[in-house]
């Protein structure tokens, strides 16, 4: 995980670029959320330089062993993309060139054909990805890269919303992070967490309000 100065910066960042917002949103898994992470809206070179620059600091914090980035697509693939090259500059890396692959949503039939697109995959490949709620899109990325017979090596995503696995009724003890951790044996690196966007609202006149709504969500569906 990133420092605790750059958790906060980055969920400060997130809150300027309307990134992170707060309000009533259905997720993915149909859960009602008082808060939402749209990545989508890092969508200027700017934010996504800035994005990709807190990707390569969390990656690099995390001090595993790794050789390349995959991005699902269809977000993934600038995310990957972007990361790539901010660890190109990054000190730690010495000047290390690291590679990057995402697949195709449709494989294609003509030209190169495939699903997949961008360096062979090969090594220990960190997946790279948005945010993870109920941990339903890891799956796919795993089967992709094994099918390679490359190693998945990590996942490394913005925000874990530290959100209890499965359906309303039959909720996990564990949280989707844990999840993912457990059944494919991949160490999740994230950027921020739930945890510091209540940290935010706490210290945050302007959103103090949304506090109660988010604390109450998180005793619905959040991890002890
Ligand atoms: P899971 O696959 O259930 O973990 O949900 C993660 C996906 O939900 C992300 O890849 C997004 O498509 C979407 N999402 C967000 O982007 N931000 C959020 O704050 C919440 C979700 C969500 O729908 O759960």
């Amino acid at each position: 995980m990133s420092s605790s100065t750059d958790r906060r910066a980055f969920v400060q960042f997130a809150l300027n670029e309307g990134v992170l917002r707060f309000g009533s949103f259905v997720t993915k898994s149909g859960r009602t959320s008082p808060y939402f992470f749209n990545a989508g809206l890092f969508n200027s070179g700017a934010s996504v330089g800035r994005l990709a620059q807190f990707y390569a600091q969390a990656l690099v914090d995390a001090k595993l062993p790794f050789d390349m980035l995959f991005g699902p697509a269809y977000k993934g693939i600038p995310l990957a993309t972007a990361t790539s090259v901010a660890l190109a500059t990054h000190p730690a890396m010495a000047g290390k060139d690291i590679p990057f692959a995402y697949n195709r949503k449709e494989a294609k039939d003509h030209g190169e054909g495939g699903v997949l697109v961008g360096a062979p995959l090969k090594g220990r490949v960190v997946i790279i990805d948005d945010v993870i709620t109920a941990g339903t899109s890891v799956k796919e990325s795993v089967e992709i890269i094994e099918a390679a017979g490359a190693t998945p090596c990590a996942v490394l995503i913005a925000m874990d919303r530290m959100e209890r696995a499965g359906p309303d009724g039959a909720l996990s003890p564990h949280s989707a992070v844990q999840e993912v951790q457990q059944r494919y044996g991949l160490p999740v690196v994230s950027i921020a967490s739930l945890t510091d966007i209540l940290e935010l609202l706490k210290n945050n006149q302007e959103f103090a309000q949304h506090q109660d709504a988010v604390l109450a969500y998180r005793m619905r569906y959040g991890i002890t």
